[in-house]
């Protein structure tokens, strides 16, 4: 896996610009690129974070970079954040609870939001969920309750909380079973998994644990779950970074 080339964190000539689109108390951020773009990406960030986690420099012109150079068709990037305004306990366990709730705000205000401001709504093959470490938590629930909404899911460094906080570690075939259960209950439409972690990540074990009771399940999960790990990956966003520049290529990539 590349490491994200120097030059690409500097500002780029023709940067993409970013909205701040207002819902109530909360608001979203929206990276529209400088080209037409016919994708969307709802990017989570992780516990403790916000809007502002992923929409850093060193992210944002990362993706000018990319789209500038051809390597990355151009899409539109949404931000949110799953915490209420005036939550204060942002531990993984209050984190657990925003999270389970949160593709509600997702399927009814904020994409409206987002693709109302864009001006035309997505399909489904156009739009990836995407989150590191309680967004991956986010990735998961999106898989379990929003199928009809997403194709693409990229979990990174984070694991499916079904059966509890870190469920994907401490109940890993539960977990996947829930996973099929849920597929099933949805109506089983083809999708897409890209699940990145570290070997050195704390959630490693949580989502690796998953991981791999998921792929005995070759009937259901052998064609459409890709999974890889970086060696030595920590649990930071310098990393997570990385994974994204390894991954957004991939993605809207088989129609
Ligand atoms: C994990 C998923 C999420 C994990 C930790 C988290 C340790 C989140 C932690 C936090 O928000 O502090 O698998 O494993």
């Amino acid at each position: 896996m590349k490491t994200v080339p120097m030059e690409y964190t500097s500002v780029c000539t023709n940067p993409g610009k970013v909205t701040k689109l207002s819902y109530g108390e909360k608001f979203v951020l929206l990276y529209t690129p400088v080209k037409p773009a016919e994708h969307i990406l709802y990017l989570i960030h992780g516990g403790g974070g916000d809007q502002y986690s992923f929409f850093r420099p060193a992210f944002l012109n990362m993706v000018d970079h990319m789209i500038e150079l051809g390597e990355l068709e151009p899409l539109f990037i949404v931000s949110p954040c799953f915490y209420d305004p005036d939550e204060k306990d942002k531990t993984p366990g209050s984190s657990g609870v925003a999270v389970r709730k949160f593709c509600k705000e997702l399927r009814e205000q904020i994409i409206p939001l987002a693709e109302g401001y864009i001006g035309r709504s997505f399909a489904r093959r156009e739009r990836a969920i995407s989150g590191f470490s309680m967004g991956g938590v986010t990735t998961w629930y999106a898989f379990l309750q929003a199928l009809d909404l997403f194709y693409w899911y990229v979990p990174l460094s984070g694991d499916c909380w079904a059966c509890g906080e870190k469920g994907g570690g401490v109940h890993p075939e539960e977990t996947a079973d829930e996973l099929i259960a849920a597929l099933k209950r949805q109506g089983s439409p083809d999708y897409r998994i890209h699940a990145i972690t570290g070997s050195k990540d704390i959630a490693f074990p949580n989502l690796d644990g998953q991981i791999q009771a998921m792929l005995k399940h070759k009937d259901v999960f052998g064609e459409t779950l890709r999974y890889e790990v970086l060696e030595n990956g920590v649990h930071d966003y310098e990393t997570i970074f990385r994974y994204l520049y390894h991954a957004l290529p991939g993605l809207f990539q088989n129609q």
